[in-house]
């Protein structure tokens, strides 16, 4: 039977990491895949985290099935994070998902149920796994302007202008910050018109957020997600907590169910709980319950806070000094849009051919699109990667 298979396109950011993990060269330098890396080199566990394993492990006494939506405190923190005060919690249906990948495939899932016709409409570029997933998944796509490759900023009268076309029974895809791939994103004022754009035409939001803190700072990072939430009948927020808790592998994200009538909650938490069950039963825990402990614990939250900040700002400076080092060479501002972007990448708006030119010549790993991970800089390498820059004729 299964000889009937045929091989499926790679994912091309997993594929980079192997073929930098494979180079031998001794000053080459990794910026595909985005996971964040301190001036080492070194993804660190975050130290709230391990504090609340520790603790975890001392106070843990069984390891028994939590519920199908994940335990219960777990959503209320992690929605409480992301949602703030802009949504009474009996608005809100939320359930555990494997990471905020299975947040996305769980709100797809329920997109689909709910209108099998529904159209997801999507950032030109977005993040290459919304694309598989919905194809593997036979939603259609329909893809929006987003990333001017003049301004490397947001083309926004385009982006409304095609998100104008979806209807109700569709579903606009937003990234509520540190935009995947290109770094470009919406100021208030824009999601403001957002907002009021899906109020006119019925279309849905769903709002995937997996960076959290990473770019304007915890709160900031939530505002376009809020007034959202805060404004329309209903959405759905796929939330990950893999980067901006360190937990990548514990595979730790929310889905969540917004409605502004409240009599929608309990159909909607059941639905959430009837896709687990369906895909994959009960949600992981371990990374779900160090994520609530360290956000129910003053002090393990304060030092978590303290820990995303200076990540957030070490990003920063290094963007700020790649983008003066760029002037410097260049002699001109064409590159300051690096200190405008937020998040972990940026799009340089390079060929492929001058990407690959910068791995040959330089040892230096990028996305074939151009998209860089800020994080995988530091104060030393900042310099090779802008005169690699100059040297590709970008
Ligand atoms: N959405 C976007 C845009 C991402 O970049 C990521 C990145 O890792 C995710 C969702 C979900 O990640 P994970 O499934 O590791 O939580
Ligand atoms: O875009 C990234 O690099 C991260 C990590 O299949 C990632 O979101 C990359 C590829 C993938 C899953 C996660």
């Amino acid at each position: 039977m299964f000889e009937s298979l045929t091989e499926q396109p790679p994912d091309k950011i997993l594929m980079l990491m192997q073929a930098y993990k494979e180079d031998p060269r001794e000053q080459k330098i990794d910026l595909g895949v985005g996971v964040y890396k301190d001036a080492e080199g070194r993804t660190p566990i975050m130290r709230a985290v391990k504090a609340a394993e520790k603790q975890l492990w001392e106070v843990e006494e069984t390891k028994a099935y939590t519920g199908l939506a994940g335990d219960p405190a777990f959503g209320e923190a992690l929605s409480r994070l992301v949602l703030g005060d802009a949504v009474p919690a009996g608005h809100v249906a939320a359930a555990a998902t494997p990471g905020g990948t299975g947040a996305c495939r769980q709100g797809f899932d329920m997109i689909r149920m709910a209108n099998p016709d529904a159209k997801v409409y999507v950032s030109d570029p977005t993040w290459p796994n919304h694309l598989s997933i919905l194809k593997h998944m036979g939603i259609p796509v329909v893809p929006y302007r987003y990333f001017d490759d003049e301004t490397r900023g947001v083309d926004f009268d385009g982006m409304m202008v095609d998100i104008g076309r979806a209807g109700a029974g569709d579903v606009v895809l937003l990234h509520g910050c540190c935009h995947n791939p290109t770094g470009a994103n919406l100021n208030l004022t824009q999601w403001q018109a957002v907002v009021d754009l899906l109020l006119k035409t019925g279309a849905v939001p769903m709002i995937d957020i997996a960076y959290q803190g990473f770019g304007d700072g915890l709160e900031a990072d939530a505002e376009g997600v809020r007034l959202v939430a805060s404004s329309v009948p209903e959405c759905l927020i796929a939330a990950s907590c893999s980067k901006n808790f360190g937990i990548y592998r514990e595979r730790t994200g929310l889905l969540m169910a917004v409605a502004s009538d409240p009599s929608r909650q309990k159909l909607h938490q059941q639905t959430l709980n009837y896709l687990n069950r369906q895909n994959f039963s009960f949600p992981p825990d371990h990374g779900a319950r160090l994520v609530t402990m360290v956000l129910n614990d003053d002090a393990l939250r304060a030092d978590w806070q303290a820990e995303v900040e200076a990540m957030r700002t070490g990003m920063l400076k290094l963007r700020e000094q790649l983008a003066q080092e760029l002037r410097r060479l260049s002699g001109s501002d064409r590159f300051g849009f690096i200190a405008q972007h937020r998040g972990m990448f940026s799009r340089l708006g390079a060929t492929p051919e001058q990407v690959e030119t910068m791995r040959e010549q330089h040892g230096i790993y990028m996305v074939g699109d151009s998209r860089l991970n800020i994080a995988g800089l530091n104060a030393k390498s900042v310099p090779v990667l802008a005169q690699a820059i100059i040297d590709a004729g970008v």
